[in-house]
């Protein structure tokens, strides 16, 4: 291979950080995982496990040795909390990238209670931070990748269509003068979680600015799927499959609700509209910045990581047309708006050969290999949304589920 890399993926054993270990690996890199194991503790806590039965670490990564023939490495490390290690971790390993999944992603546990808010900002702004100011402290040249979200731009931009980061402004100078200007796109996030990715942007432009750190920022949407290449090679390498009220993201909620005969649970009016992304994609999306990293000098760069964009009471009835799922439109424990327009560039991915995966083609194979497969593992009592943005908000449940 012409260009292999060593790079590290902190947070590899989650949902989006597992399948792009395999990619990354089977594509010739050397790929080494850091993560603390805190996702599986929290579906402890929360007495909610993955609807596909994922294997413990060790056995994903003896299964993919077994597979392709290939290392996967492994350290147990918090990254928020324990920065000597991870100092140490990059000092030993030298890598020349680092994808960065390690963070608490789910909105609504972010939103349970002033600990889990605390949780979320604790763990999130200091894994970020503590990974930057260890880059620099190497002295590695070590290009950092990101996993952001859309959600830090806010979901309303009056039928414009949101840049990929940066957003040009006119502004008039004392004499008069207009001058144009680039700025950081204005955060609008809308939970304690999206609120964290904001304060990592920003984290970005500072370690870019005083230490020349290259930086790629993927503001990912809403990804959905569960199978990739490689995760489909060996049931052993199975990915995780999330449905319960804090961690199920909206189109795998309703693809597994419809397998399971439990009513579509659509918030409110369930006008928001969404932007999408297979996790195929995603894994590719890594590779593609990986390969394209910034310019020494150049500023952060942004890339809108997303394919589709739909209204989620279109999805759930897509979803109800296709299975025969009923729909049930509940009380939404968000503070949200109720309809809202969303239209998103997409070009840089799009540019460097990024050949997305639709609804169209994927849902139906979602259906059938996943929801409906393991259907049985279900647990119906998990799949409310019990989180609520106000102490005055009532859960999402359906009337008669
Ligand atoms: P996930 O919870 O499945 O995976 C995150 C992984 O990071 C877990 O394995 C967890 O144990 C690990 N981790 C968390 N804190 C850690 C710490 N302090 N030290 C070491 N490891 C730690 O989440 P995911 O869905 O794979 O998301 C990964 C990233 O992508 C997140 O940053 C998320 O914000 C972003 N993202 C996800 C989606 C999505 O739809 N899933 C969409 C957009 C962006
Ligand atoms: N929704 C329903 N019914 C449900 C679940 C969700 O109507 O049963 C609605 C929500 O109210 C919301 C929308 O669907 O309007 C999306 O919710 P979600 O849970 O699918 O997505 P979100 O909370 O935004 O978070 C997810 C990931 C997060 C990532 C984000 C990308 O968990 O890590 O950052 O998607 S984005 O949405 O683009 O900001």
């Amino acid at each position: 291979m012409k260009n292999k890399k060593k790079i590290l993926i902190m947070g590899g054993d989650g949902f989006c950080g597992w399948p792009a270990s395999l990619h990354l690996s089977q594509s010739g890199h050397e790929v080494v995982i850091l993560d603390n194991l805190s996702r599986r503790k929290i579906d402890e806590e929360l007495g909610a496990e993955s609807l596909t039965p994922i294997q413990p670490i060790e056995t994903r990564i003896k299964a993919w040795k077994e597979v392709s023939g290939k290392s996967i490495g492994y350290h147990h490390v918090d990254i928020a909390a324990d920065y000597d290690a991870l100092l140490n971790i990059i000092n030993e390993e030298k890598p020349d990238a680092i994808v960065h999944y390690a963070e608490q992603r789910a909105a609504p546990y972010s939103m349970k209670s002033p600990r889990h808010k605390r949780y979320t900002v604790n763990n999130n702004i200091n894994a970020t931070h503590n990974i930057l100011c260890a880059i620099v402290e190497s002295g590695l040249d070590i290009h950092l990748v990101h996993l952001g979200t859309m959600g830090v731009y806010g979901y309303g931009t009056a039928g414009m269509k949101i840049p990929e980061g940066y957003l040009d402004i006119e502004v008039q100078t004392e004499d008069g003068n207009r001058v144009e200007q680039q700025i950081l796109y204005p955060t609008n996030p809308g939970s304690i979680y999206h609120m964290t990715k904001s304060q990592d942007q920003l984290l970005f432009q500072y370690y870019n600015k005083n230490d020349q750190l290259q930086i790629t920022d993927l503001h990912q949407g809403i990804v959905w799927g569960t199978h990739t290449k490689e995760t489909n090679l060996d049931e052993r390498l199975i990915n995780r499959f999330d449905y319960d009220g804090d961690y199920g993201t909206v189109l795998n909620r309703f693809l597994m609700q419809a397998a399971v005969g439990y009513p579509i649970t659509v918030h409110g009016s369930g006008g928001q509209t969404r932007a999408f992304i297979h996790i195929q994609d995603s894994v590719r999306c890594i590779e593609l910045a990986i390969e394209n990293p910034p310019e020494p000098e150049e500023r952060v760069m942004i890339f809108n990581q997303m394919t589709e964009t739909h209204r989620v009471r279109d999805l759930a009835n897509l979803v109800s047309e296709l299975t025969g799922g009923e729909i049930a439109y509940v009380s939404n424990p968000r503070k949200e708006a109720d309809e809202n327009e969303l239209h998103v560039k997409n070009d840089l991915f799009l540019s460097k050969g990024l050949n997305p995966t639709t609804l169209e083609e994927g849902l139906l194979r979602e259906v059938s290999s996943i929801a409906e497969k393991y259907a049985y593992r279900a647990d119906h009592s998990k799949i409310p949304a019990t989180s609520t943005w106000t102490k005055e908000q009532k859960p999402g449940v359906p009337k008669d589920p």
